[in-house]
């Protein structure tokens, strides 16, 4: 028996939602794919939950019922299951290629494959590029040419994973080594260093009494599937989740070149070891050295040094100015991790999240935090039942109780509200008023032009009651590119309006994205950092907003949500006054 991984599971349950909703199934359609996402981002190998759990172990997963328990033992023990072979046969494509592709939907894809007989991935491509696509009835232009953006998007970020979802094993994977004796030093490096968006493999440097010894260690550990290679200073796997790790264990003199050199990333190690050359050293993951004499290795702060330039914090690593700017001592002090001092979005019962608005806040509490606002979505959402003038006038009464009862904390009334085609919002002004913080964001009609998308958010901004741009591109990392929406535009509206802009910490959004962060915090404008929690797990996720800030050379001045709650209202109220 073959063994399946997590993604690949989530995979099926992906296609079944998409193949239910073809055939305008009630219902199944979400409850497959919350199946898939809840797999997705579990850490433990779905088939070990299985043969140590049965059934009953299956159906503890959170959205995980019996039926499709069912199909996922039957995955396990046979691949595949009998409703899934129905479906693929009536049309025989390749589902999670196209499916993958922005705006095609299962109903799309029975017509593409009908007349013109779009098989895959390859088959669409062909099509868009032939124009046969914008030849067919309901098509048209924009449809072909979204497609083929959305076909390059995607071929970027395949067979990558989402740093939120591999930090945690990561972290785990750290922990189980640090504590074997004679360890002394554990770093993962790369790009999970780097904090990058997604992550393509994990580079573990570890340095040790006895190399062996942690190796024979490392290969037995729960989160490890498979052994490729094992050496003494170097083994490879593949873990339980799919993803390739490879770990290092190195000698302690040259410890900081090799983190340096295996933290990257390439082009940043390109430039620095021309630097090193024109003063006359070699750099390589050994060390630096002049002719047969080593001058620097065993930290990375010395080898920056050496070369003339400060320290360049791991986020900045992207050949993208840091390495000048370095030379110049002219590089920011970035915002510290665990600096944020109040939650600025999150959801509840009260429309699409999980848990009360008390629950949220005493966690928010228990984890440091000193304020929240709560973010419920509002009425026009679809999806997520939204509030209306009057339920937020309840929304704010709970609040104020609970403000009563919740000591050294404090909660603020807000909505998320919808900024509506035209660029109105979902909600008066006379309601905005009562609001502590008001926070739009664009959730419909996401395939506008350009000129008009950037319009209707500008309009939006310039409603005097708004203080927040939420996720402000609307882009999913690995799902859908952003919006088309002029950002230069955005950021000059912000400062004009008084409008701060959020970087979403939610491991998929992380939006704003590092270069308009940059542009933002060169234009003067103010950012808040929050976690777009829909559930207490997801409170968690802050410091990935906070490392987005960092790698777009963000200050704690830039951020306004490092400041106490007060201040903060004071801050953010005063944007508006200076325009
Ligand atoms: P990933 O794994 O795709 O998310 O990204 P990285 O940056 O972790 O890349 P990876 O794992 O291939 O290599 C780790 C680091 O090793 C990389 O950031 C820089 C260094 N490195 C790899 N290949 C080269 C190379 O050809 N030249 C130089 N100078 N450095 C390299
Ligand atoms: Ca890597
Ligand atoms: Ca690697
Ligand atoms: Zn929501």
């Amino acid at each position: 028996m073959k063994k399946i991984f997590n993604f690949e599971i989530a995979n099926i349950l992906y296609e079944m939602s998409e193949l239910y909703e073809m055939e305008n199934v009630q219902f199944k359609p979400r409850a497959y794919r919350r199946a898939a996402e809840s797999i997705e981002a579990l850490n433990e190998n779905v088939s070990d939950i299985y043969s140590k759990g049965g059934i009953k172990a299956l159906l503890e997963i959170s959205g995980v019922g019996e039926a499709i328990a069912e199909h996922i033992e039957l995955l396990i023990k046979t691949g595949t299951f009998s409703e899934y072979e129905k479906f693929k046969k009536k049309i025989p494509v390749k589902w999670d290629e196209l499916t993958s592709v922005q705006g095609v939907g299962p109903k799309t894809i029975k017509v593409l494959y009908k007349k013109l007989n779009v098989k895959n991935l390859k088959d669409l491509e062909r099509a868009a590029k032939q124009g046969k696509i914008k030849k067919l009835k309901n098509f048209g232009e924009k449809t072909e040419e979204n497609i083929l953006r959305s076909i390059n998007f995607l071929s970027k970020s395949k067979g990558r994973f989402l740093l939120g979802d591999i930090l945690p094993v990561v972290l785990s994977i750290e922990e189980a080594l640090k504590k074997i004796p004679g360890v002394s030093q554990v770093t993962t490096a790369g790009s999970i260093r780097r904090q990058q968006e997604t992550i393509g493999d994990i580079d573990i440097l570890v340095t040790a009494k006895n190399p062996r010894k942690v190796m024979d260690i490392f290969v037995a550990l729960p989160e490890v599937d498979t052994v490729f290679g094992k050496g003494k200073t170097k083994t490879n796997v593949i873990l339980k989740n799919g993803i390739n790790a490879d770990i290092r264990v190195l000698d302690p003199e040259s410890y900081g070149s090799a983190l340096q050199y295996f933290t990257g990333d390439k082009n940043h190690n390109i430039k620095l070891r021309i630097i090193a050359e024109k003063k006359g050293y070699k750099l390589n993951e050994y060390g630096l050295s002049k002719g047969e004499k080593k001058v620097a290795g065993k930290t990375e702060e010395e080898i920056y040094k050496k070369l003339g330039m400060e320290y360049i914090e791991p986020e900045l690593r992207t050949d993208s100015g840091e390495i000048e700017a370095s030379i110049a001592g002219k590089l920011p002090k970035l915002i510290s991790y665990n600096s944020i001092l109040g939650d600025l979005q999150m959801h509840t019962k009260w429309s699409d999240g999980t848990s009360s608005i008390k629950e949220m806040a005493l966690l928010a509490k228990k984890n440091g935090l000193k304020y929240i606002a709560i973010t419920d979505h509002t009425k026009n959402l679809g999806i997520a039942s939204g509030l209306d003038e009057k339920e937020l006038v309840r929304h704010g009464k709970e609040i104020d109780k609970l403000n009563k009862e919740i000591k050294n904390f404090r909660i603020l009334k807000s909505a998320e509200i919808n900024v509506l085609k035209n660029g109105g919002l979902d909600i008066a002004d006379s309601a905005l008023k009562k609001l502590d913080i008001v926070s739009i964001a664009v959730h419909s009609n996401f395939k506008m032009g350009k000129k008009e998308m950037t319009a209707r958010v500008i309009k939006a901004m310039q409603n005097p009651y708004v203080n927040i741009l939420f996720h402000p591109t609307g882009r999913v990392i690995k799902q859908r590119p952003s919006y088309e929406i002029d950002m230069d535009e955005i950021i000059k509206t912000a400062k004009k309006y008084g409008v701060a802009l959020e970087i979403d910490s939610f491991s998929d959004r992380l939006d704003l994205n590092d270069l308009n962060i940059k542009k933002a915090v060169d234009a003067g404008v103010k950012l808040v950092i929050d976690t777009d929690a829909h559930s207490p797990s997801h409170l968690s996720f802050l410091n990935f907003g906070v490392a987005q800030a960092r790698r777009g050379w963000a200050k704690k001045s830039d951020i306004l949500n490092t400041l106490p709650v007060d201040k903060f209202l004071k801050a953010i109220k005063g944007l508006k006054n200076k325009q």
